[in-house]
């Protein structure tokens, strides 16, 4: 990895801060009280959907096109922001380039930066170690606590390091530097999510043992990797007999994974909940394991084990990943029982989701790796399904894939087999996005959040009142 030969990001930061918030505030004072929408009862009284009261600014949600990032689509992403593998046809860009062009609000980095800020993340790690009280409560926890509350647990601990909350409290902060040490805490925090990642997942299936080495001259997304067993001298892991080229497609789809989940537009459970909590000058780290709690919803991030669960129960009930008509009577089933299929629908989307269509592309790239899965044929399988059955069974608004539907069966592929770690990789991805926009909501010091809440009594008068 390089060393600090180019700008750091914390620069670049500095410099954008005049131009950016200048033309913040001009927009603030020039349309204040200019209406943007009428606020409906059904919006209020159903979790606030489609309400346009909300500033985000790295990522954006249309309908039907999908997320953007800083009005990139995902492909313009894809052929634009640095990755390792420039000539592999999947496009797979760093996520520590997506760090890069979401912290600076728009900024494509060069290799070089991306690898700098990969090269400064190792460094935040202390040789990857977590810090040793850490590790030991970790180390103590219940064996079959969920793997999110354990990650939530280890986000609360590594707080004791937060450079926001111990100079906040030692009174040498001031608004126009809170941003700095949310930065710094940000970047330390998204550092630690690998060490973190492969503790949990060492609980699970090592008693706590380390099952790999962090390694401080590779990606972040080849550490989680490697910290979770996936080299070839981990003999505890449960992953085991890959070839070489699966263990460098394992990584690419590490890498792809976690650059694609990092934000959704800033509704979602778990970047609001980042959000909202931030906007009490909560530091990084508590707004943060607010976000993770959120992703631990199965309506939200949860999803990804929830489908794999449901993919292997499902073929398990099949005669054939093929039988589409066996797939269709599943479902009614499922359906009947009032359950809903996890990977299908959306809030605010409401066509295929092109995070989903580009992990498929993966697969369709690697079309003789998959060719014997029967779960990945299932998956595939599914979509030609679970739309028709879910327009027919007409409660739906968005029948079609979420990325749920596809990550986490491709990682069972590889032998990550412990369904109930997916969120947390999800949660890795995650944190890059909410904690960007953190960073900005310092900047452009948004106030605290408080929206008015009404009783019934209050909503009656309202829509009663001429
Ligand atoms: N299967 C069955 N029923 C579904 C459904 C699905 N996949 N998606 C929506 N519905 C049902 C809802 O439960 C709701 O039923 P009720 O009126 O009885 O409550 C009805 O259709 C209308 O829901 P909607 O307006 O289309 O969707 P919402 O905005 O309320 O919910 C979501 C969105 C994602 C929670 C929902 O589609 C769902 O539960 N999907 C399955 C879980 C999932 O994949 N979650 C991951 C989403 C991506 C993410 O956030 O990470």
């Amino acid at each position: 990895m390089l060393k600090n030969t180019v700008r750091s990001l914390k620069d670049e930061i500095k410099e954008l801060i005049p131009q950016k918030t200048q033309q913040f505030n001009l927009f603030r004072k020039k349309f204040k009280d200019v209406k943007i929408d009428t606020i409906t009862v059904n919006s209020i009284l159903s979790g606030m959907r489609g309400n346009k009261s909300m500033f985000w600014q790295g990522t954006t949600l249309d309908p039907i096109e999908g997320i953007r990032f800083n009005n990139f689509t995902l492909s313009q992403c894809q052929t634009s922001l640095p990755g390792l593998n420039q000539n592999n046809h999947s496009n797979i860009f760093l996520p520590e380039s997506m760090l890069w062009f979401l912290m600076t609000g728009g900024k494509i980095p060069t290799l070089q930066q991306s690898l700098q800020l990969s090269n400064d993340l190792s460094e935040r790690t202390k040789n990857g170690n977590l810090p040793p009280n850490v590790n030991n409560i970790l180390s103590q926890l219940p064996k079959k606590m969920h793997p999110m509350t354990q990650l939530s647990i280890g986000l609360l601990l590594l707080q004791e390091n937060s450079f926001f909350q111990k100079n906040y409290e030692n009174g040498t902060l001031n608004k126009d530097t809170y941003w700095e040490d949310t930065l710094e805490d940000s970047l330390n925090l998204i550092a630690m999510m690998p060490l973190l990642a492969g503790k949990i997942y060492s609980n699970m299936i090592n008693e706590g043992k380390p099952l790999g080495q962090f390694n401080p001259s590779k990606d972040w997304s080849y550490n989680i990797c490697s910290l979770i067993g996936i080299n070839k001298n981990s003999d505890s892991s449960n992953i085991s007999n890959l070839s070489n080229r699966q263990l460098e497609d394992f990584v690419n789809l590490m890498r792809l994974y976690l650059g694609i989940h990092v934000d959704h537009e800033g509704g979602n459970v778990s970047a609001h909940s980042t959000h909202l909590v931030g906007s009490a000058l909560t530091d990084p780290y508590l707004s943060y394991s607010s976000g993770i709690n959120g992703l631990a919803g199965p309506l939200h991030g949860l999803a990804a084990q929830e489908v794999v669960r449901f993919l292997i129960e499902m073929n398990s009930n099949i005669s054939s990943p093929k039988n589409l008509l066996e797939i269709e009577n599943y479902l009614w089933n499922l359906l009947s029982c009032k359950r809903v299929i996890p990977g299908y629908g959306h809030a605010v989307l409401r066509n295929t989701d092109p995070r989903f269509t580009s992990l498929l592309n993966f697969v369709h790239e690697r079309s003789q790796e998959f060719a014997n899965d029967s779960h990945v044929q299932l998956m595939q399988n599914l979509t030609k399904v679970a739309p028709k059955v879910l327009t027919e069974h007409g409660k739906c608004q968005n029948p079609y894939p979420n990325v749920d539907s596809a990550s986490g069966i491709l990682f069972y592929h590889y032998g990550l087999k412990q369904t109930l770690f997916m969120t947390v990789i999800f949660a890795c991805s995650r944190a890059i996005g909410p904690l960007s926009q953190l960073v900005w909501d310092r900047i452009y010091g948004l106030p605290i959040e408080r929206p008015k809440s009404l009783d019934l009594n209050s909503l009656k008068k309202l829509v009663t009142s001429p």
